[in-house]
């Protein structure tokens, strides 16, 4: 997608610090973090949200879920513990229009989120 910041990520048009990439997806540090660690990891291809992931892309999300516990061992972070983050549409707190999942760890996360 032409207009889309994780497109141009993936494309290298825009730099970003990847911290892992295969054929498939990307992932790489948040501008922004949250935490200590926060990394955001996509899919390729433009998808998105989680309200337009079609049947044929439900390989690339299960990947996706393979390879977060391997990040956060990398990371050191395994065994203390992480949360996972999708931000679905507005009320979600979805800014990004490219489905990404936050791994957020490195500190005690609060519970209920704001
Ligand atoms: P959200 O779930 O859509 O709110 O998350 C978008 C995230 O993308 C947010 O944490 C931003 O800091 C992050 N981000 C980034 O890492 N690099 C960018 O160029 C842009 C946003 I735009």
């Amino acid at each position: 997608m032409s207009n889309c910041i994780f497109c141009k990520i993936v494309e290298k048009e825009i730099p970003s610090d990847v911290v892992y990439e295969d054929e498939k997806v990307i992932a790489f540090n948040d501008l922004e973090p949250q935490a200590p660690t926060h990394i955001l990891i996509i899919p390729k291809k433009h998808i998105s949200s989680i309200n337009t992931v079609k049947k044929e892309d439900l390989e690339v999300i299960a990947h996706i879920f393979g390879i977060i516990p391997k990040l956060a061992e990398e990371k050191g972070i395994k065994e203390s513990g992480y949360r996972v983050v999708n931000n679905c549409g507005n009320d979600g707190g979805q800014t990004v229009g490219h489905i990404h999942f936050h791994i957020l760890g490195g500190r005690s996360l609060q519970w209920p989120p704001g």
